[in-house]
């Protein structure tokens, strides 16, 4: 089984597609948009997890293919649903970018031609950057989010907490959102994490930033995340990643 060769194929055929994770806006209950997500489902070996495939499109180069496929897919499925939606409760999508797309390939141009193809409201259409990525070559990293937020794409910085987590880069580059990755959410009896936390989330809002919490998988940890000030949750509790099709129905119908 060449899964390199097996992904090359599912690329040209298909039995990939996009699952969608709402991310709910605490103060209304109600899903402002979802996290784009790729599944693989193969003919003969089942759904094969992206922690597999993933590194494998990264080894190969895939993974600018498919991170473009990805961008078109989301983008066009999300100005589907904002046809169907009044002007102030328009969705957004975050996709996630790897660091082969933003440092070695055309990702401005890429950005600005699936808006103009799809249509997406201004600032719906978000990219998710890590940390690890913008490290390894910030000079240019700048450069590059800086005209994709001039042209009106949003900018996450996800997996926030994890790694060196340097303020430096709240500064240095215009993100708009913060995502505080999951392992970093669940306080439990910690006396520390809450404290950490509501700072955190203060000093993102007073940059302007908005702020995401991921992992968010109990009623608990819900309501904790909101005294904290955070006002959007991503977690198992709301939603898991779902089909476009639930989506649609998610957007028309609001729980
Ligand atoms: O949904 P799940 O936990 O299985 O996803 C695991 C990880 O796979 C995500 O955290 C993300 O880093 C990665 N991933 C999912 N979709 C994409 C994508 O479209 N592009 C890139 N680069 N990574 C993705
Ligand atoms: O790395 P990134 O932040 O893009 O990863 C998002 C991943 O986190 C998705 O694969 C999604 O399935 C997973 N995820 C989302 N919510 C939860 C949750 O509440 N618990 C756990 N364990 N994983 C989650
Ligand atoms: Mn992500
Ligand atoms: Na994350």
């Amino acid at each position: 089984f060449e899964l390199e060769a097996e992904l090359r194929k599912a690329l040209d055929g298909g039995g990939i597609e996009l699952a969608y994770q709402p991310i709910i806006k605490l103060s209304d209950r109600l899903p402002a948009g979802f996290e784009a997500l790729l599944r693989w489902e193969h003919p003969t070996r089942g759904k094969i997890p992206p922690s597999e495939f993933i590194p494998v499109a990264e080894e190969s180069g895939l993974i600018v293919q498919l991170g473009l496929f990805a961008m078109e897919r989301a983008a066009r499925e999300l100005a589907g649903w904002q046809a169907m939606v009044e002007g102030e409760n328009m969705p957004f999508v975050s996709i996630n970018v790897s660091s082969q797309q933003l440092l070695r390939h055309d990702l401005i141009n890429d950005v600005k031609a699936v808006m103009t193809r799809t249509g997406v409201a201004p600032g719906t259409l978000k990219l998710e950057i890590t940390e690890t990525m913008v490290m390894q070559n910030p000079e240019y990293a700048s450069k590059v989010l800086a005209r994709i937020k001039e042209m009106g794409a949003g900018l996450s910085l996800d997996d926030f907490g994890t790694g060196y987590s340097s303020l430096a880069y709240l500064e240095r580059f215009p993100f708009d959102t913060i995502k505080i990755d999951r392992s970093f959410v669940h306080c439990g009896e910690s006396q520390t994490r809450p404290i950490i936390l509501r700072s955190v989330i203060a000093l993102a809002h007073e940059l302007g930033m908005e702020v995401i919490a991921e992992g968010a998988e109990t009623e608990s940890d819900t309501e904790q995340l909101r005294q904290l000030g955070c006002e959007y949750v991503q977690g198992f509790y709301y939603g898991r990643p779902m089909t476009a099709q639930m989506v649609q129905q998610l957007v028309r119908r609001p729980v």
